[in-house]
């Protein structure tokens, strides 16, 4: 049974309309963290900041103080959005997400509602302006990141204890949905906003407020796309309201991990944030710990599409607007293999077949072709396949750089092996399209 509720949910099931058709197949996506934090880079004194090089203001590992100065530095002379772009794109992303204001507050683009902005940096110009046509230019669609906590604002509470916390936090409402608004007015082809830092308890207690606010942002954009992170229930449930029914259009709880099975998504749209170390979001000049590779997030890019969702990879320029090596060399690895293998991730979802051990399904929307993307490459060279009833397979092709005859052998009623050309090259994640007929009533099996 459910409740009803003024700040709920607003819909069930997924959007239909073309915006969100669009959005669902991106398949890979770009963020960009970039910020004040990427001076500093995790290193502030001599000293080595071990937690993400953003939070650095937050635990006083550099002094606030400090922190709150280096707006007079921000003055990234490497900064080459157009380049950026042309990285993007040949890395295979359809979408990015840039932050125009994370925690601390500074914002890219030139605010009229606070100084705290790159119109009081050295650098005097709009930083997300000339990446949004840069980016649009490319054809990968531009979504902007808005952190509501707002270390900066004077009005910012994370918990509204008195009269005075609770009139501070009028103006810094007010203040939030100037700038939002402001966003919106700024850069139109805006396609839609990712929120974050929407965690504090006096946000949480604005479900009126934020409902309103969402709105007008959707009206002043139709199809303006919005996470589950924005707003919560009149009751303070986040993502999904006090019915269970998600709120906003995808699920934006997937932040440095994944869901391992259909069930986990409940039939939503949803989005992975990756980091490519454990977790840094801005520039760390100093990665320790586990760096994923190409092939490990190529791998978590098959398995979103597999699930239904759409998978994004974090990069974090430094404090002059370079794109460091490693993220260069992740971009450059991924856009190889999409090069080829791209078919497989973009308008693919979610195919109903019994889960094999050699790697993903996923289902192309558009040409119904199912896609076997192989990551174990089995010792036998052979890929079981096991078919739901009425299914005809009608041709498959090793796509990508390797090619050949597969050898198709029916082993048990809709059961068969798939077997590899010898010396098909699997130190890259093997592709191959099936095409298929549904609901056959002429296929027979061999036995
Ligand atoms: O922007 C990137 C990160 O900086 C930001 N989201 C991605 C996309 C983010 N990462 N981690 N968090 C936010 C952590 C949030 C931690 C919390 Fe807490 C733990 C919020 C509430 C409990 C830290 C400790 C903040 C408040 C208490």
């Amino acid at each position: 049974s459910s409740v009803t509720l003024e700040h709920g949910s607003k819909r069930l099931g997924k959007r239909t309309d073309p915006m969100m058709g669009v959005w669902r197949n991106y398949g890979l996506g770009q963020f960009i963290h970039w910020g004040l934090y990427a001076i500093p880079g995790g290193h502030w004194d001599g000293k080595y900041y071990s937690g993400a090089a953003e939070w650095i203001r937050s635990w006083n590992e550099m002094p606030k103080n400090a922190y709150d100065e280096l707006y007079k530095v921000f003055d990234p002379k490497a900064y080459d959005p157009k380049a950026w772009a042309k990285q993007a794109k040949d890395m295979g992303a359809k979408y990015m997400i840039i932050t125009t204001k994370h925690h601390d507050g500074f914002c890219l683009w030139p605010s009229q509602y606070t100084d705290y902005s790159v119109a009081k940096s050295p650098y005097n110009k709009d930083i997300i302006g000339p990446m949004v046509e840069a980016y649009d230019a490319e054809g990968i669609d531009v979504y902007l990141y808005f952190s509501v906590m707002d270390w900066n604002h004077p009005g910012y509470r994370s918990k509204l204890e008195t009269k005075e916390d609770e009139e501070a936090y009028e103006g810094f409402k007010e203040f939030t949905r100037n700038q939002l608004l402001e966003l919106l007015a700024f850069y139109p082809s805006t396609k839609g906003l990712w929120f974050d830092g929407t965690w504090d308890q006096a946000w949480i207690q604005q479900a009126a407020f934020a409902d309103e606010l969402e709105e007008e942002m959707r009206s002043v954009i139709p199809g303006l796309i919005i996470g589950s992170r924005f707003r919560a229930d009149e009751n303070g449930k986040r993502h999904f309201d006090t019915n269970g029914d998600l709120m906003g259009d995808y699920e934006q709880g997937w932040e440095r991990k994944m869901p391992n099975r259909i069930e986990d998504v409940n039939g939503n749209d949803w989005d992975c944030v990756m980091t490519v170390p454990e977790n840094q979001w801005g520039y760390h000049s100093d990665w320790k710990g586990h760096v994923k590779s190409s092939v490990e997030l190529i791998e978590m890019m098959v398995k979103a599409a597999s699930l239904d969702g759409n998978f994004v990879i974090n990069f974090g320029p430094d404090g002059q607007g370079n794109i460091r090596p490693e993220e260069s060399l992740i971009a450059k690895e991924v856009g190889e293999w999409m090069e080829s293998n791209a078919e497989a991730v973009y308008d693919c979802g979610y195919l109903d077949w019994e889960k094999q051990d050699w790697g993903y399904y996923t289902r192309n929307r558009k040409t119904g072709n199912v896609n076997l993307v192989v990551f174990n490459y089995p010792a036998s060279g052979k890929l079981r396949v096991k078919v739901p009833k009425g299914i005809k397979i009608q041709g498959i092709d090793l796509i990508g750089t390797n090619g050949g005859t597969i050898d198709l052998e029916e082993i048990h009623r809709d059961e068969y092996f798939l077997g590899l050309p010898k010396g098909t090259d699997h130190t890259k994640p093997v592709v191959l399209v099936m095409k298929i007929v549904e609901g056959d009533a002429e296929v027979q099996g061999v036995y």
